[in-house]
């Protein structure tokens, strides 16, 4: 059953990031969202990139010119970095060099 007094006190917010040469602006380094919020994060990339958010496990490949949205409910508080996936050897891949983003979520 959901009650509809806690949903209605989510809110719907859109954060528009811009990667630029792998980095992005200190100021967009953090996003805070509280539990329940349903959260949409806007990429952009100046060059082809892979995106993974940890934690929430969402993948997303940005293309340069197009924006690439990642968009979920935060049901899960914590602290979840966003790093870029680069292909390895393998098969797989690794992650680059520390996280472009950590998504906050409150409880
Ligand atoms: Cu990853």
């Amino acid at each position: 059953m959901v009650g509809w007094l806690t949903v209605a006190c989510a809110a719907d917010l859109t954060f528009d990031l811009k990667i630029v040469a792998g980095k992005l602006p200190e100021a967009m380094r953090l996003v805070r969202v509280k539990r329940g919020d349903t959260v949409k994060l806007r990429w952009t990339s100046d060059r082809p990139t892979v995106l993974h958010l940890h934690g929430y496990d969402i993948e997303c490949r940005v293309e340069p010119g197009a924006v690439a949205e990642m968009s979920f409910v935060a049901r899960a508080t914590g602290r979840f970095p966003v790093e870029e996936h680069k292909p390895d050897a393998k098969g797989g891949h690794s992650h680059g060099d520390g996280a472009l983003v950590h998504v906050e979520v409150l409880p």
